[in-house]
Protein backbone atom coordinates (compact mmCIF):
# COMPACT_ATOMS: atom_id res chain seq x y z
CA UNK A 1 0.00 0.00 0.00
CA UNK A 2 1.50 3.66 -0.75
CA UNK A 3 2.08 5.98 1.90
CA UNK A 4 -0.92 8.48 1.37
CA UNK A 5 -3.22 5.38 1.72
CA UNK A 6 -1.53 3.83 4.84
CA UNK A 7 -2.08 7.03 6.36
CA UNK A 8 -5.47 8.05 5.41
CA UNK A 9 -6.35 4.24 6.56
CA UNK A 10 -4.63 4.76 9.83
CA UNK A 11 -6.56 5.31 13.11
CA UNK A 12 -6.40 8.69 14.20
CA UNK A 13 -7.72 11.21 17.11
CA UNK A 14 -8.54 14.79 15.80
CA UNK A 15 -7.89 17.58 18.62
CA UNK A 16 -8.30 20.72 16.36
CA UNK A 17 -12.23 20.80 15.26
CA UNK A 18 -14.63 23.87 16.09
CA UNK A 19 -18.07 22.20 16.22
CA UNK A 20 -19.65 25.02 14.14
CA UNK A 21 -17.02 25.37 11.56
CA UNK A 22 -18.37 21.62 10.34
CA UNK A 23 -21.80 23.30 9.58
CA UNK A 24 -22.12 22.27 6.26
CA UNK A 25 -23.97 24.33 3.40
CA UNK A 26 -26.60 22.08 3.20
CA UNK A 27 -27.33 21.63 6.80
CA UNK A 28 -27.34 25.07 7.32
CA UNK A 29 -29.93 25.94 4.32
CA UNK A 30 -32.16 22.73 6.43
CA UNK A 31 -31.94 23.98 9.34
CA UNK A 32 -32.54 27.56 8.65
CA UNK A 33 -35.77 26.14 6.61
CA UNK A 34 -36.63 23.93 10.09
CA UNK A 35 -36.43 26.93 12.69
CA UNK A 36 -38.04 29.74 10.10
CA UNK A 37 -35.29 31.63 9.85
CA UNK A 38 -34.29 34.00 6.74
CA UNK A 39 -30.39 33.15 5.89
CA UNK A 40 -29.09 35.97 3.98
CA UNK A 41 -27.76 33.43 1.34
CA UNK A 42 -29.86 33.02 -2.09
CA UNK A 43 -28.76 29.03 -2.16
CA UNK A 44 -25.92 26.46 -1.03
CA UNK A 45 -24.09 26.93 -4.28
CA UNK A 46 -23.83 30.62 -3.38
CA UNK A 47 -22.71 30.47 -0.10
CA UNK A 48 -19.98 27.78 -1.01
CA UNK A 49 -18.97 30.65 -3.27
CA UNK A 50 -18.86 33.32 -0.49
CA UNK A 51 -15.67 31.24 1.53
CA UNK A 52 -13.18 33.07 -0.24
CA UNK A 53 -11.45 34.13 2.66
CA UNK A 54 -8.53 37.06 3.00
CA UNK A 55 -7.72 36.38 7.09
CA UNK A 56 -9.15 34.79 9.66
CA UNK A 57 -11.53 37.73 10.08
CA UNK A 58 -13.01 38.03 7.23
CA UNK A 59 -13.61 34.02 7.49
CA UNK A 60 -15.10 34.48 11.08
CA UNK A 61 -17.42 37.12 10.32
CA UNK A 62 -19.39 34.49 7.41
CA UNK A 63 -18.64 31.75 10.57
CA UNK A 64 -20.23 33.60 13.05
CA UNK A 65 -23.29 34.91 11.14
CA UNK A 66 -23.90 31.34 10.15
CA UNK A 67 -24.11 29.98 13.17
CA UNK A 68 -27.26 31.90 13.80
CA UNK A 69 -29.55 28.99 12.28
CA UNK A 70 -28.65 26.66 15.49
CA UNK A 71 -31.64 26.71 18.17
CA UNK A 72 -31.99 23.81 18.96
CA UNK A 73 -31.00 21.02 21.01
CA UNK A 74 -31.91 18.76 17.82
CA UNK A 75 -29.84 20.95 15.50
CA UNK A 76 -26.49 21.14 18.21
CA UNK A 77 -27.40 16.79 17.78
CA UNK A 78 -27.68 16.85 14.16
CA UNK A 79 -24.24 18.65 13.93
CA UNK A 80 -22.36 17.04 16.19
CA UNK A 81 -23.48 13.40 14.28
CA UNK A 82 -23.01 14.81 11.04
CA UNK A 83 -19.49 15.43 12.09
CA UNK A 84 -18.50 12.51 13.19
CA UNK A 85 -20.53 10.76 10.76
CA UNK A 86 -17.82 12.01 8.43
CA UNK A 87 -14.79 12.05 10.73
CA UNK A 88 -15.36 8.33 10.83
CA UNK A 89 -15.06 7.91 7.46
CA UNK A 90 -10.74 9.27 7.61
CA UNK A 91 -10.72 7.00 10.90
CA UNK A 92 -10.93 9.05 13.23
CA UNK A 93 -11.89 7.03 16.59
CA UNK A 94 -11.49 10.12 19.50
CA UNK A 95 -12.25 13.66 18.51
CA UNK A 96 -11.68 16.60 21.15
CA UNK A 97 -13.95 19.18 19.63
CA UNK A 98 -14.11 22.81 20.58
CA UNK A 99 -17.60 24.15 21.59
CA UNK A 100 -18.13 28.42 21.59
CA UNK A 101 -21.02 29.02 23.99
CA UNK A 102 -20.29 32.98 23.32
CA UNK A 103 -21.50 32.36 19.81
CA UNK A 104 -24.79 31.18 20.74
CA UNK A 105 -25.96 32.49 24.66
CA UNK A 106 -25.97 36.04 23.39
CA UNK A 107 -28.86 35.21 20.77
CA UNK A 108 -30.62 33.71 23.55
CA UNK A 109 -29.85 29.73 22.64
CA UNK A 110 -29.05 28.45 26.45
CA UNK A 111 -25.87 27.08 27.42
CA UNK A 112 -28.14 23.87 28.50
CA UNK A 113 -29.29 23.42 24.90
CA UNK A 114 -26.31 23.43 23.51
CA UNK A 115 -24.21 21.06 25.74
CA UNK A 116 -27.05 18.83 25.77
CA UNK A 117 -27.68 18.69 21.96
CA UNK A 118 -23.90 18.11 21.10
CA UNK A 119 -24.04 15.31 24.19
CA UNK A 120 -27.14 13.35 22.57
CA UNK A 121 -25.24 13.59 18.62
CA UNK A 122 -21.96 12.24 20.30
CA UNK A 123 -23.76 10.00 22.34
CA UNK A 124 -25.60 8.11 18.92
CA UNK A 125 -21.95 7.95 17.35
CA UNK A 126 -20.47 6.54 20.85
CA UNK A 127 -23.72 3.86 20.67
CA UNK A 128 -23.71 3.32 16.92
CA UNK A 129 -20.06 3.69 15.91
CA UNK A 130 -17.83 3.08 18.81
CA UNK A 131 -16.20 6.89 18.78
CA UNK A 132 -14.89 8.45 21.60
CA UNK A 133 -15.35 12.64 21.72
CA UNK A 134 -14.20 15.03 24.38
CA UNK A 135 -15.54 18.68 24.90
CA UNK A 136 -13.41 21.65 24.74
CA UNK A 137 -15.05 24.85 25.62
CA UNK A 138 -13.81 27.83 24.11
CA UNK A 139 -13.76 31.53 24.73
CA UNK A 140 -14.29 33.92 22.17
CA UNK A 141 -10.76 36.39 22.68
CA UNK A 142 -12.45 39.35 20.81
CA UNK A 143 -15.33 39.16 23.89
CA UNK A 144 -14.05 40.70 27.40
CA UNK A 145 -12.57 38.92 30.10
CA UNK A 146 -15.42 39.82 32.06
CA UNK A 147 -17.41 37.91 29.10
CA UNK A 148 -15.15 34.94 29.86
CA UNK A 149 -16.10 34.54 33.51
CA UNK A 150 -19.36 34.89 33.08
CA UNK A 151 -19.24 32.12 30.57
CA UNK A 152 -17.43 30.15 32.46
CA UNK A 153 -20.36 30.75 35.49
CA UNK A 154 -22.18 29.42 32.98
CA UNK A 155 -20.36 26.08 32.45
CA UNK A 156 -20.02 25.37 36.13
CA UNK A 157 -23.00 23.83 36.77
CA UNK A 158 -22.23 21.32 33.73
CA UNK A 159 -18.50 20.92 34.86
CA UNK A 160 -18.34 17.61 34.83
CA UNK A 161 -19.37 17.00 31.20
CA UNK A 162 -16.88 19.64 30.23
CA UNK A 163 -13.23 18.11 29.56
CA UNK A 164 -11.34 21.52 29.09
CA UNK A 165 -10.69 24.91 27.89
CA UNK A 166 -9.34 27.09 25.02
CA UNK A 167 -8.88 30.23 23.34
CA UNK A 168 -10.28 31.17 19.81
CA UNK A 169 -11.05 33.47 17.84
CA UNK A 170 -9.48 37.20 16.53
CA UNK A 171 -5.88 36.59 17.57
CA UNK A 172 -4.10 39.59 16.66
CA UNK A 173 -4.61 42.62 19.50
CA UNK A 174 -6.24 39.68 21.64
CA UNK A 175 -3.21 38.49 23.26
CA UNK A 176 -3.28 35.05 25.74
CA UNK A 177 -2.47 37.38 28.71
CA UNK A 178 -5.67 38.76 28.31
CA UNK A 179 -7.09 35.57 30.04
CA UNK A 180 -4.79 35.02 32.66
CA UNK A 181 -7.02 34.96 35.65
CA UNK A 182 -9.65 33.38 33.62
CA UNK A 183 -7.67 30.54 32.46
CA UNK A 184 -6.26 30.42 36.30
CA UNK A 185 -9.85 29.53 37.61
CA UNK A 186 -10.11 26.94 34.39
CA UNK A 187 -7.03 25.49 36.07
CA UNK A 188 -8.01 25.65 39.61
CA UNK A 189 -11.34 23.31 38.34
CA UNK A 190 -8.94 20.53 37.25
CA UNK A 191 -9.13 21.07 33.63
CA UNK A 192 -6.41 21.13 31.24
CA UNK A 193 -6.76 24.22 28.71
CA UNK A 194 -5.20 24.90 25.84
CA UNK A 195 -4.97 28.32 23.40
CA UNK A 196 -5.33 29.25 19.46
CA UNK A 197 -1.88 31.05 19.17
CA UNK A 198 0.98 31.69 16.76
CA UNK A 199 -1.66 31.31 14.07
CA UNK A 200 -1.67 35.07 12.52
CA UNK A 201 -0.26 36.52 15.64
CA UNK A 202 3.61 36.38 16.46
CA UNK A 203 5.43 33.94 18.61
CA UNK A 204 5.53 36.06 21.20
CA UNK A 205 1.74 34.63 21.75
CA UNK A 206 2.97 31.20 22.52
CA UNK A 207 4.91 32.22 24.88
CA UNK A 208 2.43 33.68 26.59
CA UNK A 209 -0.28 31.13 26.53
CA UNK A 210 2.69 28.66 27.70
CA UNK A 211 3.87 31.17 30.89
CA UNK A 212 0.44 33.11 31.84
CA UNK A 213 -2.23 30.42 29.91
CA UNK A 214 -0.04 27.31 31.10
CA UNK A 215 -1.48 25.33 27.96
CA UNK A 216 -1.18 21.34 27.47
CA UNK A 217 -1.29 22.20 24.17
CA UNK A 218 -1.00 24.87 21.56
CA UNK A 219 -3.57 25.61 18.46
CA UNK A 220 -2.07 26.00 15.80
CA UNK A 221 1.44 27.22 16.55
CA UNK A 222 2.83 27.26 13.04
CA UNK A 223 4.81 30.60 13.60
CA UNK A 224 6.64 29.16 15.96
CA UNK A 225 9.96 28.50 14.14
CA UNK A 226 10.43 32.30 13.49
CA UNK A 227 11.91 32.01 17.45
CA UNK A 228 14.60 28.82 17.49
CA UNK A 229 14.04 29.83 21.57
CA UNK A 230 10.68 28.85 21.62
CA UNK A 231 10.50 26.37 18.89
CA UNK A 232 13.60 24.32 21.37
CA UNK A 233 11.35 24.54 24.08
CA UNK A 234 8.75 23.65 22.40
CA UNK A 235 10.48 20.33 20.91
CA UNK A 236 12.07 20.46 24.32
CA UNK A 237 8.70 19.82 26.28
CA UNK A 238 6.58 18.04 24.05
CA UNK A 239 4.39 20.40 23.93
CA UNK A 240 1.73 19.36 20.78
CA UNK A 241 0.87 21.40 18.00
CA UNK A 242 -2.32 21.23 16.73
CA UNK A 243 -1.44 22.09 13.00
CA UNK A 244 -4.18 22.88 10.50
CA UNK A 245 -2.79 22.71 7.17
CA UNK A 246 -6.09 23.75 4.90
CA UNK A 247 -7.32 26.27 7.28
CA UNK A 248 -3.61 28.28 7.01
CA UNK A 249 -3.83 28.14 3.65
CA UNK A 250 -7.56 29.37 2.90
CA UNK A 251 -6.91 32.17 5.69
CA UNK A 252 -3.62 33.01 3.97
CA UNK A 253 -1.31 32.39 6.95
CA UNK A 254 0.63 30.73 4.01
CA UNK A 255 0.22 31.67 0.30
CA UNK A 256 -0.22 27.75 -0.89
CA UNK A 257 0.58 24.40 0.77
CA UNK A 258 4.28 23.94 0.05
CA UNK A 259 5.05 27.58 1.41
CA UNK A 260 3.55 25.74 5.01
CA UNK A 261 5.84 25.87 7.94
CA UNK A 262 5.12 21.98 8.54
CA UNK A 263 8.62 21.23 7.45
CA UNK A 264 10.48 23.37 9.42
CA UNK A 265 8.69 22.84 12.35
CA UNK A 266 9.63 18.92 11.90
CA UNK A 267 13.39 19.92 11.42
CA UNK A 268 12.75 21.85 14.56
CA UNK A 269 11.50 18.06 16.50
CA UNK A 270 8.13 19.50 17.49
CA UNK A 271 5.48 17.17 17.95
CA UNK A 272 2.90 17.89 15.78
CA UNK A 273 -0.79 17.13 14.87
CA UNK A 274 -2.77 17.16 11.97
CA UNK A 275 -6.41 18.47 12.07
CA UNK A 276 -9.05 20.26 10.11
CA UNK A 277 -10.34 23.01 12.10
CA UNK A 278 -13.42 24.13 10.16
CA UNK A 279 -13.55 21.57 7.80
CA UNK A 280 -17.04 22.80 6.31
CA UNK A 281 -14.92 26.01 5.28
CA UNK A 282 -11.66 25.25 4.69
CA UNK A 283 -12.10 22.67 1.56
CA UNK A 284 -12.33 19.09 3.43
CA UNK A 285 -12.04 16.91 6.71
CA UNK A 286 -9.05 15.13 7.71
CA UNK A 287 -8.52 13.26 5.07
CA UNK A 288 -8.85 16.02 3.02
CA UNK A 289 -6.08 17.84 4.48
CA UNK A 290 -4.02 14.27 4.94
CA UNK A 291 -4.12 14.32 1.04
CA UNK A 292 -3.13 17.88 0.55
CA UNK A 293 -0.27 17.98 3.19
CA UNK A 294 1.06 14.69 1.37
CA UNK A 295 0.85 16.38 -2.00
CA UNK A 296 3.04 18.94 -0.93
CA UNK A 297 5.56 17.21 0.92
CA UNK A 298 5.30 13.69 0.03
CA UNK A 299 5.87 12.76 4.09
CA UNK A 300 7.26 9.18 4.46
CA UNK A 301 5.45 6.85 6.37
CA UNK A 302 7.44 7.06 9.03
CA UNK A 303 6.92 10.88 9.59
CA UNK A 304 2.60 9.84 9.20
CA UNK A 305 2.61 7.68 12.06
CA UNK A 306 4.46 9.93 14.25
CA UNK A 307 1.62 12.31 13.24
CA UNK A 308 -0.60 9.94 14.35
CA UNK A 309 0.82 8.80 17.50
CA UNK A 310 1.20 11.54 18.84
CA UNK A 311 -2.35 12.78 17.64
CA UNK A 312 -3.45 9.99 20.66
CA UNK A 313 -0.51 10.93 22.92
CA UNK A 314 -1.20 14.84 23.30
CA UNK A 315 -5.04 13.55 23.87
CA UNK A 316 -6.85 14.36 27.39
CA UNK A 317 -7.83 11.10 27.88
CA UNK A 318 -6.85 8.30 30.35
CA UNK A 319 -3.46 6.83 29.80
CA UNK A 320 -5.00 3.32 30.08
CA UNK A 321 -7.37 4.23 26.66
CA UNK A 322 -4.27 5.78 24.90
CA UNK A 323 -2.13 2.76 26.00
CA UNK A 324 -5.13 0.47 23.99
CA UNK A 325 -5.19 3.05 20.73
CA UNK A 326 -1.14 3.57 20.72
C1 LIG B 1 -11.10 29.51 14.19
CL1 LIG B 1 -9.28 29.00 12.27
C2 LIG B 1 -9.80 29.73 13.73
N1 LIG B 1 -8.98 30.54 14.39
C3 LIG B 1 -9.41 31.15 15.49
N2 LIG B 1 -10.63 31.00 15.99
C4 LIG B 1 -11.47 30.18 15.33
N3 LIG B 1 -12.73 29.82 15.60
C5 LIG B 1 -13.12 28.98 14.64
N4 LIG B 1 -12.14 28.80 13.77
ZN1 LIG C 1 -9.17 26.61 15.38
Amino acid sequence: MDVLKRALSCPKAELHVHIEGTLEPELAFALAQRNNIAFPHASVEALRAAYDFSDLQSFLDLYYACADVLRTEQDFSDLMLAYLRRAREDNVVHAEIFFDPQTHTPRGVSFETVLKGLEAGAAIAAAEWGMSTRLILCFLRHLSEEDAFATLELALPFIDRIHGFGLDSSEVGHPPSKFERVFAKCRALGKPVVAHAGEEGPPAYIVEALDLLKVSRIDHGVRAVEDAALTHRLAHDRIALTVCPLSNVRLCVFEKMELHSLPSMLAGGLCITINSDDPAYFGGYLGANIRAVQAAFAFDATTWREFFRNSFDASFVDEAQKEKWL
